[in-house]
């Protein structure tokens, strides 16, 4: 049986790992990293090899379906593509004719993928695309272009180089991106120092230097204290300073009170060991890197936080520094042509952003929306009704707050429609689920990777799909055909990707060989640093925020104590599960079934509850079981549980049932947010825990 090898791109979860496929007649035979990429070198995680038990799930929508019962009930009826696509298109115009094509509002995840679905709304004259960011890193991508005018992206994590790396709030080795894993790891075993900060040991702190179990949500005074430390013993990058960052005597005005001495009672650090960490740091510099969070809808505190790891960075001089933050390369900044965009066959939509963004919120990025804030347009009608909404590999019900509020929300839409390869609260609840093939069954548009070397990279197909599923540029086109959107009108995937490639001097053929095409034959460093403020530099006075009645540099808080027997709800993830949405595959499901409670031995015992107890968790009337995980190595005001678990789909049947969902206990959570950094603040939670009676 002749064995063939396909270069393509994992889908397991956003990173988006470059992969190569063994197949043969009888299907796929093994899954590897990309053994041509340097960065992975053949290197892949527990979820990327789960992707063979994805394609032969039969618990996952197999052909497109269209409600017959009550939102919610799970009685469908199988359709074909072309009526599925009929229906939704019909469905569209008659809701865009009546209210202005405004009324449609779409979700995604975010990533490289997205121009040609971006371009279809922008063809159809919707300015009301959202990613799920709201509910991730929009605090950190909006404190990094408060500061400097740069996305979070336009800087690289130069792990493999750095002398110091800190990881706060940041779970590296178990919150996987191979490649950052495997850079880290490399660092390390060159002598590159690793400081953990968090509330808990989680598996990056068993690896750490240095681990701070701090008290919840007070992280903004440990680094408040680190800063007013760097700047009392002038241990920070002075030369740096001076050519870079604007304001500095205010930054010191301002934490002229925050010394070590006050934040060890804040955080329970000792001030010594503030004072010596910075000192260490501080040697390295500027090969170090404060990584600025990746999830960071936590607190309402949150964007100053991450505000505040910048600008460490910044003191230390590691912006463009190697083994530090130095700027990532467009396809332009070495000397190429980047690929032509879909999104550039229309104009941008005139009517404003239903969620208010750019005109209601001026100091959030336009691009990706605050999907939160649509929410509530659609729940209010203002500024004008949005009736449709496509959510599109994305699950508010399950990444959201308050499923039960969005649901009434989602019941007043005249048309509710699931792009999904897995089922998910979201499709279980719309009126149209379009079922998509896995990534293994599909392929995507061409991507670039803007780092130090950048890259091209293709999505290929390894298998055909066993079910009637299909790639989203097929349906995409099929719904850009019934809705007269003819230059998305695409039969064949090449021709999308010849349209893409034309003029850049690459062909679809070089991608054959190794799946990627560098763009450029080496790593560059650029030796220029420009930052896309006002003034240039990195400005600690942001007249954006000012101008909006936010202070750049707002004082600190400390978080209220929880009520006896209530403890802050935190959450996080683990390696061998994406979100939720793995937490049904056989083989990831095999191995990590349930979630379960950390909480700290002490407060267990009080309580009476012993190892793995079932107990029960409480908050607003909303109650759950989980098995209890008592432990010294979790600080004792909080609880702490993986997100994705509490499936209550009975398609599902491994995973229903087991474990708790977390954002069942975030009651008023969607309204909780960071009015400056625009996250939510998911972790503003409190729940009770008993034994079972
Ligand atoms: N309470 C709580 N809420 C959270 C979090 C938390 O930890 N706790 N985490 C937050 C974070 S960091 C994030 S990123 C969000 C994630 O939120 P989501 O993006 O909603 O989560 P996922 O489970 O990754 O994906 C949602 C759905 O998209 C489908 N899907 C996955 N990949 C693809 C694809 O390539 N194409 C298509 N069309 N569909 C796909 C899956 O079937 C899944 O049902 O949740 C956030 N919300
Ligand atoms: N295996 C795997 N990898 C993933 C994902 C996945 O689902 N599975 N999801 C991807 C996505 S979408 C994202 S956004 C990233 C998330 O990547 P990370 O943000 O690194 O991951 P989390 O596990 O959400 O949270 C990191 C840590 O924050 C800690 N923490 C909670 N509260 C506090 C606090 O007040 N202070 C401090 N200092 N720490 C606190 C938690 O204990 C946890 O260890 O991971 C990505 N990678
Ligand atoms: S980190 Fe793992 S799941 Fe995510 S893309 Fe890479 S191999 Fe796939
Ligand atoms: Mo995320």
């Amino acid at each position: 049986m002749s064995q063939q090898s396909v270069y393509s791109i994992c889908g397991m979860c956003t990173v988006r790992c470059p992969i190569r496929v063994e197949v043969d007649s009888r299907g796929i035979r093994s899954l590897e990293g990309n053994p041509h990429f340097r960065h992975l070198n053949g290197r892949i995680c527990p979820r990327g090899v789960a992707g063979k038990a994805l394609v032969e799930d039969r618990e996952r929508p197999q052909t497109p379906l269209i409600r017959q019962g009550e939102r919610g009930e799970g009685k469908w009826r199988q359709a074909s593509w072309d009526e599925a696509l009929d229906y939704v298109a019909e469905r569209l115009s008659g809701l865009m004719d009546r209210h202005g094509p405004e009324t449609l509002g779409f979700s995604d995840r975010g990533g490289p993928f997205r121009d040609f679905h971006r371009a279809f709304l922008r063809g159809l004259g919707t300015p009301n695309y959202c990613n799920h960011d709201s509910s991730c890193a929009r605090n950190v991508q909006h404190a990094h272009k408060s500061l400097t005018g740069l996305g979070r992206k336009d800087v690289v994590y130069d792990l493999e180089k750095a002398g110091h790396v800190v990881l706060q709030g940041r779970n590296l080795f178990e919150s996987i991106d191979v490649q950052e894993v495997s850079a880290l790891n490399t660092a390390m075993n060159k002598g590159c120092r690793l400081t953990v900060i968090d509330i808990r040991a989680n598996v990056s702190a068993t690896k750490a230097d240095r681990f701070f179990m701090v008290r919840p949500k007070t992280d903004y005074a440990f680094n408040l204290a680190v800063i007013h430390e760097l700047l009392r013993t002038g241990q920070y990058d002075r030369e740096f300073a001076k050519r870079h960052i604007r304001d500095l005597d205010k930054l010191m005005t301002f934490v002229e009170g925050y010394s070590a001495e006050w934040a060890a009672e804040e955080t329970g650090v000792p001030a010594r060991d503030i004072r010596s960490f910075v000192s260490e740091l501080a040697a390295a510099a500027p090969s170090v890197i404060w990584h600025p969070g990746w999830m960071t809808a936590r607190y309402d505190n949150s964007f100053s936080i991450c505000r505040s790891i910048y600008i460490i960075n910044a003191l230390l001089g590691a912006y463009g520094a190697r083994g530090g933050l130095p700027l990532a390369n467009s396809p332009g900044d070495v000397g190429q042509k980047g690929l032509n965009k879909f999104m550039d066959l229309y104009q941008k939509p005139q009517a404003k952003r239903a969620d208010g963004v750019g005109w209601r919120y001026p100091h959030f990025e336009e691009g990706p929306g605050m999907a939160h804030l649509m929410y509530e347009a659609m729940e209010s009608g203002e500024p004008y009704p949005v009736t449709a909404y496509i959510a599109y590999r994305h699950d508010p019900l399950m990444a959201y707050p308050e499923p039960e509020r969005l649901k009434e929300i989602f019941s007043n839409l005249e048309l509710l429609v699931s792009v999904t390869f897995s089922w998910s609260d979201t499709a279980w609840f719309s009126d149209v689920v379009l079922p998509l093939s896995p990534y293994l069954e599909r392929e995507s548009i061409i991507a670039t990777k803007s780092v130090l070397q950048p890259f091209f990279f293709l999505r290929q197909r390894a298998v055909e799909p066993l079910f009637d599923t299909r790639a989203d540029w097929e349906i995409i086109s099929g719904l850009a055909k019934r809705l007269n959107l003819p230059e998305l009108a695409y039969d064949s995937i090449r021709d999308i990707w010849e349209y893409q490639l034309e003029g850049t001097g690459v062909s679809v053929e070089d991608f054959q060989e190794t799946g990627i095409v560098p763009l450029a034959s080496r790593e560059v460093y650029k030796d220029e640093l420009r930052f896309k403020t006002p003034s240039g530099s990195i400005e600690i006075l942001s007249g954006k925020l000012e101008e909006q009645g936010f202070s750049s540099l707002k004082p600190y808080e400390s978080p209220a104590k929880a009520q006896s027997n209530r403890f802050r709800l935190t959450f996080g993830r683990c390696a061998l599960h994406t979100q939720g949405h793995t937490v049904n595959n056989t083989y990831l499901h095999e191995r990590m079934p349930e979630n379960v409670l950390w909480i700290n031995s002490r407060e267990a015992k009080r309580l009476g509850i012993g190892d793995n107890e079932t107990v029960q968790i409480r908050s607003n009337g909303h109650s759950e079981r989980i098995r209890a995980k008592p432990t010294d190595m979790i600080h004792p005001e909080a609880v702490f549980m993986l997100h994705g678990f509490g499936h209550t789909l009975p398609v599902e049947t491994r995973a229903y049932g087991k474990g708790a969902a977390d954002n069942k206990f975030m009651p008023g959570g969607l309204r909780k947010w960071d009015p400056a950094g625009g996250g939510l603040a998911l972790q503003e939670h409190y729940v009770e825990v008993s034994k079972i009676a």
